[in-house]
């Protein structure tokens, strides 16, 4: 649509009928903020929702094993320099009870998470034997799909994790604007992580990207994020408000309230129809799950048990002890939203189905 011809009505009604979007349409949803517009942008997010997943949400349990990093990223708490912080790294036996209980309480995935922890990573590729272990035994146990966010690991480990049949490689861009990763993510390739990604997807695996707002990105960045998801043909799709960390240089920054998040979300939805797209508890804990299902999410991530002494990553400990972020709460918030949780086997299929398709375009590539 030329500029001039932009309006709303006009562009949902484009997506709703699955034509290619423009950037510039991209740019005018993100930039709403009359709530009369923002309510019919949510709208039109849930009916996608619901014409690819019906009433199903899925559930993601949230491991994060260890909060050892060897990393700088400006925004993030767990960054090396911050001496402030306790730190842990959970045994093999921890890490079991924490995700047989998730199981047992119904999520579809475990979300296996650290840093960048030199006890992996100061060894170069030979140094994550008992991490590939671990993986490994926590799928057997659980017979659970799980998603890795562990970082750049060398590419002979990711081989080895996607010959183990682990489902997903979680490794965010935070934004795809080069500059302002480099100011982020300081010191870490900005092309060596994108390389990670196409690695794993390479190999079959399922590949979550993720992007923060708040962080001094513009409208063009974000529409230029959503671009590049939909051409790299990601299989999920996150965004998080960041959350300013004392500690870190960037813990003067104004925080951002959530409703360019949850614009975000509706606009990956209606660009990235039939993927999956997180309601992260992390940023705003169970108060912001209703408005990020309202905008159109299909996962709800970073359910923690309470009483393992486990972490969050936006916020070290927000509604974890005090069982907030189990299924007991979120339920029903799901089910007041008219949702329901999927049955195991429904998140199976959709996993099992996205491969397949992923197999069959990369086959026709050639
Ligand atoms: N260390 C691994 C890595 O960086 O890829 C795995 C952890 S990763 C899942 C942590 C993610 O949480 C970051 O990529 C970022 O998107 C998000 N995050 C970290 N600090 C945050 C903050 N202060 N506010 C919001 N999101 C944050
Ligand atoms: C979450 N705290 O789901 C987690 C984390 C890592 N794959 C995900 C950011 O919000
Ligand atoms: Fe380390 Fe990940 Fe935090 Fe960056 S985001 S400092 S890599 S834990």
């Amino acid at each position: 649509m030329q500029q001039a011809d932009l309006n709303l009505t006009g562009i949902l009604d484009h997506l709703l009928k699955g034509h290619p979007v423009e950037k510039n349409e991209i740019k005018y949803l993100l930039g709403l903020s009359d709530p009369e517009d923002t309510s019919l942008l949510f709208e039109a997010a849930q009916n996608v929702r619901t014409r690819y997943f019906g009433n199903k949400i899925f559930l993601y349990g949230f491991l994060y094993f260890s909060t050892h990093c060897r990393n700088n990223c400006n925004f993030c708490q767990y960054r090396q320099s911050n001496t402030m912080l306790p730190r842990y790294r959970k045994t093999q036996n921890e890490i079991l009870t924490a995700a047989r209980e998730m199981t047992d309480a119904g999520v579809h995935l475990i979300d296996l998470t650290m840093g960048e922890d030199p006890e992996f990573y100061s060894l170069g590729e030979n140094g994550f034997n008992h991490l590939v272990s671990m993986i490994k035994i926590v799928q057997n146990e659980t017979k659970l799909p799980v998603m890795i966010s562990p970082g750049t690991l060398p590419d002979k480990v990711i081989v080895e994790l996607a010959a183990a049949q682990v489902s997903w490689y979680a490794c965010y861009q935070e934004t795809h604007n080069e500059t302002l990763y480099k100011a982020l993510r300081q010191g870490q390739g900005f092309k060596k992580r994108l390389a990670k990604k196409q690695l794993a997807k390479s190999l079959g695996m399922l590949i979550e990207e993720g992007i923060l707002t708040g962080v001094g990105e513009t409208l063009d960045d974000l529409a230029d994020s959503i671009i590049w998801m939909r051409d790299f043909s990601v299989d999920q799709a996150r965004v998080m408000t960041f959350v300013p960390q004392a500690g870190t240089p960037m813990a003067k920054t104004t925080p951002q309230n959530n409703l360019m998040e949850l614009i975000i979300i509706a606009v990956m939805r209606l660009v990235l129809p039939d993927r999956l797209i997180p309601a992260s508890l992390d940023v705003n804990g169970l108060s912001g799950l209703k408005a990020r299902l309202t905008a159109g999410a299909n996962v709800v991530t970073s359910i923690v048990p309470p009483e393992k002494g486990l972490a969050g990553v936006a916020n070290h400990s927000l509604d974890i002890e005090d069982s907030r972020r189990t299924l007991d709460h979120i339920l029903p918030i799901v089910k007041a939203c008219g949702l329901l949780p999927a049955r195991p086997e429904e998140y199976l299929s959709w996993t099992v189905a996205r491969q397949k398709t992923l197999i069959r375009s990369s086959a026709k590539k050639g």
